[in-house]
């Protein structure tokens, strides 16, 4: 009876190539959840937050409004001295340095993307990318710092407007190397 032993035999072989693709993959998976802004939940990107200074107000919505790719792109409007709209907690692999890679374009105002540090929910700082001002969209790059962030235990990505402003956002992703 030998189909009793290599049926079982040829499943496990099986199983093991699966796992080595889910491997090779996941070193390329965008860790930004709902980067795309496509998941949309009461008008917001699902998961997505956003806060300001004291006394400042800021709104983020999922809008379809000349998205970069997709359907929808994050707005974000702010008055005050500075507005975020971020993404969920990601754990960090500390062997590994992050890059987030975003678009934006600028109705008014000064917009960036950024690395935040966080030791649990503590904010320990941010590393953030060149401001654009421009009406087109335009690619920004963050590389994490975390030999400047040593007790750092998550990161999360997030959209900043600088003052008061209007921009959009759209096509995040972090991945891991
Ligand atoms: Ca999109």
């Amino acid at each position: 009876m030998n189909s009793s032993i290599t049926l079982p035999r040829a499943c496990l072989f099986a199983l093991c190539l699966a796992g080595a693709a889910v491997a090779l993959t996941a070193e390329e998976k965008n860790l930004a959840t709902n980067g795309g802004f496509e998941d949309v939940k009461n008008g917001a990107p699902e998961g997505w937050f956003s806060v300001c200074n004291e006394g400042g107000s800021v709104t983020h919505k999922a809008v379809a409004d000349a998205p970069k790719e997709g359907k929808h792109c994050l707005h974000v409007k702010s008055k005050g001295e500075w507005a975020v709209a971020g993404s969920p907690k990601v754990k960090l692999d500390r062997t590994k340095t992050y890059t987030l890679v975003g678009f934006a374009r600028a109705k008014s105002g000064a917009a960036t993307i950024k690395i935040d540090y966080f030791k649990g929910d503590e904010h320990l700082g941010q590393s953030e990318g060149e401001e654009c001002t421009k009406g087109e969209w335009t690619e920004l790059k963050v590389v994490s710092e975390l030999d400047d962030h040593k007790d750092a235990t998550h990161i999360l990505v997030a959209a900043v407007i600088h003052g008061d402003g209007e921009a959009f956002f759209d096509g995040f992703v972090l991945t891991a190397k």
